[in-house]
């Protein structure tokens, strides 16, 4: 142990205290290894950790109610109505049971040798890592009667366990501070939270939890808080999911069972687009990478939904036709959670979230066909319906792949020209080079004269570009506007049947930036723009290439003073700064800006405000972009400001 720990350290503790306390320190000194990152990322996981213990415990049947508190100083409470974590002393550790649970790693279930911990964090690091990183942490246990409590600061305890009071409920709470000089940033995301606990509702009926925010009270000084609590699980899930899509078929396929000791829960129903829909989750992890459960459902769904086609000789037409029919054909339209408990996951992968366990294909796979069979053979109008789209995927997926094959031909990478609207910049580093879009060819004009055309290129298009959202697939790729997009950015995309995959190995430029008028026009062009890179190109938002600039509403001037603003807050300081007589000129469009005003606000990495696109939760973006693009013009401010996250970089 070192001198400077040992300073620290509050109080004496024992020999094997000390082994305890570089195990945190271990934690303090590499935090990444066991939380993954210390971004905001991070900052998430340290919540996610104390209410995975939480449910853990609801989960064993002894809890249904978890409270999480975000504090005024983005401290957070985290409360459950569970047993309490046991506070007798523990024999060879010579301290509580408590203190055990908090100051080593991995400790959390040890003493729960007959339940099995399905539940916690992606990295299972228990909490004893949260400790470690935040400045203060209070646990308080409600048990025998009594409330015990007992503060640590950076892993290590402050105070003695003590007995605060009486008790006449059993349940933990924990409250911790994230410590600043470990988290870049310490402030926490309602929304990020109100994801995280609205997915753990439907993937645990039954369990209520709550969110609160203490850090901004309405007019009434009342904190904002949502429940979260899902009766029928799954398929809730499902049809909040589909909230905005219009249903194929009326009902939500829905099983929970049990196969080879895998505890599988799948929620399954079709829409009437054309994108496919499945999360999947292991022990409430969402495997973004997927896995072997994933592998298992789409082989279940696939086989029962072709033999019982085959069967009721459904599929002759496209035999006629000689087109082959292909798994992906199965899933368009498809929504689905799938959500399987594994004893001891493997994972892997990249962000390791892919499942690798083996017995859990056949698991799903079983349960899958045998409720799908079952679901098939009671309703056979439905199930007509189903078939029927499936063969429309068929005939489409044909139409598409000879709409791809034109993307692929007409590219530059295949020795095309560039799209002759592109003012395409000098430099040919990616990495420094910019592509703005633009809407129309007058405010594309102004950006050609106001770019500086060594990294700057621009594409203007025009009018609204196609919805993607509602557009078959070679409707898409035979779109003009969208053909030239591929072709400026030298993007291609895979020819085989089967797959879609974007290329965007050879892209030409490491900023795309989306500069449209700051209008109800202008941004109904931003999310159909964004809801084409969403579905068609998202690699390009995964990078954190795509970007959205952001022009000033107004200019404010009084003789040579100018100020540009780009709300109203700044609209009314700057009338204040510059007094009487000042003169407002209000921006309808890109198009009123001169190049150099365009240059000075909008353009210049020296001066403008880039706001970075980049998709925290697909699922919600997913709804919400649905949502955006149905009929209803009216969310789509709110999906800016709660979807897409966004930095500001420049500025
Ligand atoms: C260890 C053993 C038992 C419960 C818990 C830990 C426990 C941990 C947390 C963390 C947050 N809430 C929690 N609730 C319980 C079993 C206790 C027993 O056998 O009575």
């Amino acid at each position: 142990m070192s001198e400077e720990l040992e300073e620290k350290s509050g109080a004496d503790y024992g020999a094997s205290s000390i082994q305890v306390l570089e195990g945190l320190e271990a934690v303090r000194k590499r935090p990444a290894m066991y939380i993954g990152d210390i971004s905001t990322k991070g900052l998430h996981h340290l919540v996610y950790e104390v209410v995975d213990n939480s449910i853990d415990e609801a989960l064993a049947g002894y809890a249904d109610h978890i409270d999480v508190i975000i504090n005024e100083d983005n401290s957070i409470t985290v409360i459950d109505n569970g047993r309490g974590i046991p506070v007798d002393m523990h024999e060879k550790e010579h301290k509580s049971a408590l203190e055990v649970v908090l100051t080593v790693l991995h400790a959390g279930g040890k003493f729960d040798k007959g339940s099995y911990k399905v539940s916690g964090g992606l990295h299972g690091v228990g909490v004893s890592c949260v400790n470690a990183l935040s400045t203060y942490l209070r646990a308080e246990v409600r048990r025998n009667g009594k409330i015990y409590m007992q503060e640590y600061s950076c892993g290590k305890p402050t105070s003695e366990l003590t007995v605060i009071g009486e008790a006449d409920s059993t349940g933990t709470t924990v409250h911790f501070k994230p410590d600043g000089s470990i988290f870049i940033d310490t402030v926490y995301n309602y929304d990020t939270l109100a994801n995280r606990l609205r997915d753990l509702a439907y993937l645990n009926a039954g369990i209520t939890l709550t969110l609160t925010d203490k850090r901004e009270l309405d007019s009434d000084g009342n904190a904002r808080t949502e429940t979260f609590y899902s009766k029928t699980g799954l398929e809730e899930f499902v049809r909040y999911i589909d909230v905005s899509k219009e249903p194929l078929i009326e009902h939500v396929i829905h099983l929970d069972t049990e196969r080879q000791g895998i505890p599988v829960e799948v929620a399954l129903t079709y829409n009437t687009s054309f994108n496919e829909n499945v999360y999947s989750f292991v022990n409430n992890i969402n495997t973004i990478e997927g896995g072997t459960h994933l592998t298992g459902f789409r082989r279940g769904l696939t086989a029962t939904l072709k033999k019982y086609a085959e069967d009721n000789k459904m599929l002759d037409k496209l035999a006629k036709q000689k087109i082959e029919i292909d798994p992906a054909d199965f899933r368009q339209g498809l929504t689905a959670v799938v959500s399987v408990k594994v004893m001891e996951p493997q994972f892997e992968g990249q962000t390791k979230t892919k499942l690798g366990n083996n017995e859990v294909i056949g698991a799903v796979q079983t349960a899958v066909s045998e409720a799908l069979r079952d679901y098939l053979e009671e309703h056979p109008k439905e199930a007509k319906t189903i078939v029927d789209k499936i063969i429309l995927a068929a005939t489409a997926r044909h139409a598409a792949y000879k709409a791809r094959t034109e993307i692929l031909r007409k590219s530059p990478l295949a020795g095309a020209g560039l799209p002759g609207k592109l003012a395409d910049c000098s430099s040919r580093t990616a990495e420094d080079c910019e592509l703005f879009i633009v809407e129309g060819d007058s405010a594309g004009g102004s950006a050609k004269q106001a770019r500086d055309r060594r990294f700057q290129a621009i594409l203007p298009i025009r009018g609204k570009i196609l919805n993607v959202e509602k557009a078959m697939e070679h409707k898409v790729f035979e779109n003009q506007e969208i053909q030239a997009l591929f072709r400026a950015m030298r993007v291609t995309i895979g020819t085989e049947e089967d797959k879609n995959e974007v290329n965007i190995s050879k892209i030409a430029y490491h900023k795309i930036i989306i500069m449209t008028d700051a209008d109800v026009d202008g941004s109904h062009i931003d999310t159909l723009l964004m809801t084409f890179f969403f579905r068609r190109m998202r690699p390009v938002i995964e990078q954190g290439y795509l970007y959205i600039a952001s022009s000033p509403l107004y200019k404010v001037s009084r003789g040579k003073n100018e100020i540009y603003c780009w709300d109203d807050r700044q609209l009314r300081e700057a009338l204040e700064e510059l007094g009487q007589g000042a003169r407002v000129q209000r921006y309808k469009g890109l198009g009123e800006m001169d190049p150099k005003e365009l240059k000075e606000t909008t353009m210049d990495p020296e001066h403008r405000i880039l706001k970075q696109v980049n998709i925290s939760d697909a699922a919600e973006a997913d709804r919400i972009f649905s949502m955006l693009m149905g009929e209803d013009v009216a969310p789509r401010k709110e999906f800016i400001e709660a979807n897409a996250h966004y930095a500001n970089i420049d500025a």
